[in-house]
């Protein structure tokens, strides 16, 4: 063994916004000479989830997978949320004593640990305990990072005007995601906890670069956030791999994208763990449709894949069905391979929901976008991206389950996005510099490359 080769294990949570970032990172760091070490949780909340950590482990033979064998979900937090993969958060952090022997019989010992932010104050202990380098992979925007620092100094129950953020611009208390509005709901005392235990670790990772969101990751860094908060890597953009790509049997969206005029195309995705309302939905459709744009929509009913499986003319009708397909669009209720989608020169524009890595692939890409948030980080997403002048969105939409927004009014923003000149040509300087940043002299490559050496013996 190379004595000078680090040895990385990652830690990811549950979710594919949470699993994508890992495994790309992994990529990332095989591709820089580390050894990897995958935790892999068993069994996953999605099949999304477990397809991709299989074409993941057969696509690099030399990535160790250390199998993480979960508990029950402990049955007095089962009616605390209705959200699976957060109850699955619950359960890792349950199980994480089980992770002390997964990180300790390695062939070569850990150089570092990696965990997703959402179990850090579970995690902390045991890395602690066996002495063990502790990162933390920051699964969202260097905004939502700054109120993640600033929150233990809050008062959550005086959530009554913005939010102070020292050194960066004030959050409406509009923005701040709803659960943690509540000191006392379990999303609010578990956000607590691992803000309060990321002090403790060696650094935070994520998935941002410099021209995007340089003001913020300057603000924390330079210690104006928060005195004492461990140094914040931007190593973004993560990059879609190859072993993401998927065999369509012939049903690809790409043969209809190929027949489509350059830059004409709206994608529409609300990312793998939103379900619009049946109501919301028929107004999106119609929505589409009058904004005359042809569009590509990706549609969800259930929040978990396997729970999926209703057809697409019973979801959004008969009627609306046939308007969009008289209109020649296209509407899919698949997995889809966003990154195929965006890369591709038909498309114009994304509606989507501020999922961060959805975010930083529409950057990557250079396409502008409309962002309708719908519950958590989400609408802090799109306060970033509206600053960085990638996208637009409309601030008294209202969280998701809160309120319907009428067909007309999404038809107006769709126009709006895609006649924005300004917003064209701010995406595409934004997808250069996205390349700049990962580039040979580009500041994340060498932030992560500056890391890897604090790694070697
Ligand atoms: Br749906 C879908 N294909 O069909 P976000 C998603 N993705 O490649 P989310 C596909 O999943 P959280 C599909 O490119 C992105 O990498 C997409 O992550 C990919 O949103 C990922 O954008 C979705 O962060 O997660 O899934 O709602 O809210 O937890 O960030």
């Amino acid at each position: 063994l190379d004595s000078q080769q680090p040895h990385v294990a990652l830690i990811p949570s549950a979710g594919m916004g949470h699993l994508i970032p890992f495994l790309r990172l992994a990529v990332s760091l095989v591709n820089h000479h580390c050894r990897v070490t995958l935790i892999t949780t068993h069994p996953t909340v999605s099949h999304a989830e477990s397809r991709f950590i299989s074409s993941f482990l057969s696509a690099f033979p030399q990535i160790t997978e250390k199998q993480f064998h979960l508990l029950p979900l402990d049955p007095t937090l089962s009616n605390k949320s209705d959200d699976p993969f957060f109850l699955q958060w619950q359960i890792i952090r349950r199980s994480a004593h089980l992770l002390s022997p997964l990180l300790v019989s390695s062939v070569s010992p850990l150089s570092a640990v990696i965990s997703d932010v959402t179990l850090s104050s579970a995690i902390t202990p045991i890395t602690t305990d066996l002495d063990l380098p502790n990162y933390i992979l920051f699964t969202s925007s260097a905004r939502m990072c700054s109120l993640f620092a600033c929150f233990p100094n809050c008062s959550v129950d005086q959530f009554e005007d913005d939010i102070e953020i020292p050194g960066l611009p004030t959050i409406p208390i509009s923005s701040i995601p709803p659960a943690l509005l509540n000191s006392k709901s379990l999303f609010a005392t578990i956000f607590l906890q691992n803000a309060q235990e990321v002090m403790k670790s060696n650094g935070v990772l994520i998935n941002t670069f410099e021209a995007l969101e340089g003001d913020i990751l300057h603000a924390i860094n330079d210690q104006k956030v928060l005195d004492g908060f461990p140094p914040l890597y931007a190593i973004g953009p993560f990059l879609p791999c190859e072993f993401e790509k998927r065999d369509h049997g012939g049903n690809s969206p790409l043969k209809w994208l190929d027949d489509q005029p350059d830059g004409s195309v709206v994608y529409v995705s609300f990312g793998s763990r939103t379900a619009l309302s049946r109501e919301q939905m028929k107004e999106l459709g119609n929505g589409l449709v009058s904004s005359g744009f042809k569009f590509l929509w990706v549609v969800k009913d259930k929040k978990v894949d396997k729970d999926d499986e209703g057809s697409l003319d019973n979801l959004i009708g008969n009627e609306l069905m046939k308007r969009i397909e008289d209109h020649g669009n296209l509407v899919i209720k698949n997995w889809v391979d966003q990154d195929e989608i965006l890369s591709h020169k038909a498309v114009g524009g994304f509606v989507g929901h501020g999922g961060w890595n959805s975010m930083v692939e529409a950057a990557w890409h250079g396409v502008r976008l409309l962002v309708w948030p719908q519950f958590g980080d989400q609408k802090m997403n799109a306060e970033t991206v509206e600053r960085s002048g990638l996208g637009i969105w409309v601030k008294n939409w209202g969280w998701g389950e809160q309120t319907v927004v009428k067909g007309d009014e999404v038809g107006e923003k769709i126009k709006e996005m895609m006649e924005n000149n300004l917003l064209k040509s701010q995406a595409t300087l934004i997808r250069e510099e996205a390349r700049n940043a990962v580039g040979d002299c580009g500041s994340s490559e060498r932030t992560l490359k500056g890391l890897i050496q604090k790694w070697k013996i």
